[in-house]
């Protein structure tokens, strides 16, 4: 089995500092909460930005002062949202890709989110695509729900996104698809044969997804963003406690954890 990959989801763009103390916002903040994570076990970090006052922004920016934050204290593979928060514009979401990031999350369709709904227009998502593809930015497709792994299958085989393809199965958003071992199974049945997976589980989800990931030679997604918790009503104290965990339980597994680099190379990042 690979080697296995951690991402720490950091912040979101729906997580609160009333929800979670160490929410870590500002580009400094986030990028201590970055070699922490690393530290811990992570080869990778899926960021979002916010304005100091915790206001999700795409602003190119603000990524710029994260990406460089990051740079500064550690070696892990960032990768950006163009998810964005709900609502935001598409020209908006896709902003930090223009900074050649060395990857960056491409949603495969529409899903209810809440109470709210998060659009990705297909024909927005080929313009995300093809933007990827031009700044050779690896793109992570991000499946909430079944149907949008059939619509990333027939777009690689429409060549409007390079194989082979990564993906991260989000299980769990209230509106997507439940966050149970039986979801995570199906989708795994269904991805292409040479392609790379990672879970991100949702809120009490994390956990056991997380753990049946490593067993099924997947790679897991931890962190604020998805769930803040580190047990039924007791907080995580940061990111790299959720990391720590995760690595404890693979290498007790005996699988082994991929450094950033070894990571690039697994992910066949430029
Ligand atoms: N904040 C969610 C609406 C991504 O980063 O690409 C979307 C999201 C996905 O977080
Ligand atoms: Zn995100």
């Amino acid at each position: 089995m690979q080697k296995l990959i951690i991402t720490a989801a950091l912040t979101g763009a729906e997580v609160t500092r009333e929800q979670q103390p160490a929410l870590p916002v500002t580009p400094e903040e986030i990028a201590i909460a970055a070699e922490e994570c690393a530290k811990a076990g992570a080869a990778m970090v899926h960021v979002h930005a916010r304005l100091p006052d915790g206001t999700p922004t795409q602003d190119k920016a603000v990524y710029r002062q994260i990406i460089d934050a990051v740079r500064a204290r550690c070696n892990v593979i960032v990768q950006v949202s163009t998810g964005g928060a709900v609502g935001m514009s598409p020209q908006e979401r896709l902003a930090p890709v223009m900074l050649k990031p060395e990857m960056a999350t491409l949603s495969m369709g529409s899903v209810n989110f809440g109470g709210d709904v998060f659009v990705n227009h297909p024909a927005e998502m080929e313009v995300f695509a093809a933007a990827m593809r031009e700044h050779g930015v690896k793109p992570e497709l991000e499946i909430f729900d079944s149907g949008m792994l059939t619509t990333a299958i027939r777009w690689l085989k429409k060549g409007l996104i390079n194989g082979p393809a990564h993906f991260d199965l989000v299980l769990g958003i209230p509106g997507g698809m439940a966050g149970t071992p039986e979801a995570l199974m199906y989708l795994k049945s269904q991805l292409p044969a040479d392609a790379s997976w990672t879970v991100a589980g949702i809120g009490a989800a994390q956990l056991p997804l997380g753990t049946l990931a490593i067993v099924l030679g997947g790679h897991v997604r931890v962190g604020f963003e998805d769930n803040v918790y580190y047990r039924k009503g007791e907080l995580a104290s940061s990111n790299a406690q959720l990391v720590a965990r995760m690595a404890r339980i693979s290498r007790e597994l005996g699988r082994e954890l991929a450094t950033p680099d070894e990571a690039r190379q697994m992910l066949g990042l430029r």
